[in-house]
């Protein structure tokens, strides 16, 4: 941060860990509610998004830019080719990164920094951080889907072997050319799997043979995306302990909607929204599904539960920790959601809005393609956020309307792939479309 630049060059010889200290006024000033007497402008960074064409990165982009923030990306528009690759497309139109860039200039007077090339190529990594000298990055750029990974023994070791070695190029590139760089990690909800306890935010007490110990908490994940993970989290915690690094580890839940007010007024600023099996969520996947009137799907039971946050939430969320950054060699994780529903429940959310915009949907059970329970306890904590600032939409019945009425006008773009929504990607390997369980 600009904040932090110039004292820290002055003093770095110093034994006094600046960092700390302006952090800790800076917290301070913000409990006090004192905020308004900083200039804004010292918060400005330079914030650089791998994935910036993706769901979460293209959306992160504009909402950071209206916040003044100088903001940077890079892309390979793998995300593009897999939904490709799957037999599908967005349900909404998405214009080319060429479109998209000229879109952005002229709605916020400035062009977007843009890079396109390969998070696993180290070359590349440097080239980034040598031209843009990035103050946070926001590292969206790894494959984001567990049947994806589910689907052969190469598509599991192309994922583990592109999200582990993205991060690991980050790590080292950070601790090469910006040791103070705030690494902003999009981890999952899903690395904790379910376990039968309460999950904490990354760590727990624990007493074992008498001993007292604060531990990362287990992650017991379900898929090799969700195993990537993982490794991702356990690769940058070392980090941080080793080299000192700052990061903050996003534990985030599933995010549904279509736009941010940032997007109005210009379509080519809409983001993407995937309905296949593989890069659409349940609940995207079942807006989609209400609008061609084909039934919700809910896999096995139904009862499978995850935390929810609409995509507006999302972007607060990334927004909060990256202005509010860990101190040096701080790895910190936040659980990020706002309600925990089960998919039934789900089902029942999107059924009731459809239907009070005279879409009338069925649900209908398919067989499960997972394996997973369908049946568990889900308590996950998610305070940290809260306390910076995070303000919930609370308002998801509010948000689907948004969403139906948006992916409506696109209607013959879902209904032209419509074979996409049955899932056949089986979690023991093999592949048969799933059929309707009784209704
Ligand atoms: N499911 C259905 N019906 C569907 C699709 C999914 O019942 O049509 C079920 C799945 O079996 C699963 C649950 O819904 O139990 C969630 O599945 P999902 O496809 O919505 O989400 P998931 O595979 O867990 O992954 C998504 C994102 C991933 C992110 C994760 C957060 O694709 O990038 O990491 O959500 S979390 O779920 O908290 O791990």
């Amino acid at each position: 941060m600009r904040l932090n630049a110039l004292p820290r060059k002055i003093w770095s010889d110093l034994a006094i860990d600046f960092d700390s200290l302006f952090f800790t006024i800076f917290l301070i000033l913000r409990g006090q509610k004192l905020n308004g007497l900083l200039n804004r402008d010292w918060l400005i960074m330079r914030i650089f998004i791998t994935g910036v064409d993706g769901y979460l990165g293209w959306s992160l982009a504009q909402y950071l830019t209206a916040r003044g923030h100088e903001v940077g990306g890079a892309d390979l528009f793998l995300r593009r080719k897999w939904v490709a690759e799957r037999g599908s497309q967005s349900a909404t139109p998405i214009v080319s990164m060429h479109e998209r860039l000229a879109a952005y200039t002229s709605k916020w007077g400035k062009a977007l920094y843009f890079r396109e090339g390969d998070l696993t190529n180290w070359d590349f990594i440097c080239s980034i951080f040598e031209d843009f000298k990035p103050e946070a990055i926001v590292h969206l750029g790894e494959n984001p889907s567990a049947p994806y990974s589910m689907i052969d023994v190469h598509h599991a070791v192309w994922v583990q072997n592109n999200n582990v070695t993205s991060t690991m190029n980050l790590l080292y590139a950070i601790k090469q050319y910006q040791p103070d760089c705030h690494l902003l990690k999009l981890g999952t909800m899903g690395e904790y799997g379910t376990p039968d306890l309460d999950i904490p935010e990354g760590f727990f007490e624990i007493e074992y043979r008498g001993r007292k110990a604060k531990l990362p908490f287990p992650r017991q994940a379900n898929s090799w995306y969700h195993q990537s993970k993982v490794s991702g989290s356990n690769d940058i915690m070392f980090a941080c302990r080793i080299w000192g690094l700052r990061s903050t580890d996003i534990m985030q839940g599933v995010v549904y909607g279509t736009r941010i007010d940032e997007m109005e007024g210009d379509n080519r600023l809409l983001t993407r929204l995937d309905f296949d099996e593989c890069f659409g969520t349940a609940i995207n996947r079942f807006c989609c599904q209400a609008v061609i009137k084909e039934p919700l799907t809910p896999f096995g039971k139904g009862h499978q539960k995850r935390g929810f946050l609409p995509l507006r939430d999302s972007m607060q969320c990334l927004t909060l920790a990256l202005e509010n950054p860990p101190t040096k060699g701080e790895y910190r994780v936040f659980n990020q959601f706002e309600e925990c529903y089960d998919i039934t429940e789900l089902a029942l959310k999107v059924q009731k809005v459809a239907s009070s915009l005279g879409l009338p949907v069925d649900i209908i059970n398919v067989e499960n393609p997972r394996i997973e329970l369908e049946e568990h306890y889900y308590n996950p904590d998610h305070q940290n956020l809260l306390n910076l600032g995070y303000k919930p939409t609370s308002d998801m019945e509010a948000e689907l309307s948004v969403m139906l009425k948006d992916i409506s006008k696109y209607k013959t773009r879902i209904e032209d792939y419509k074979k996409v929504l049955i899932p056949d990607i089986r979690w023991d390997g093999t592949h048969r479309k799933s059929i309707y369980l009784k209704k």
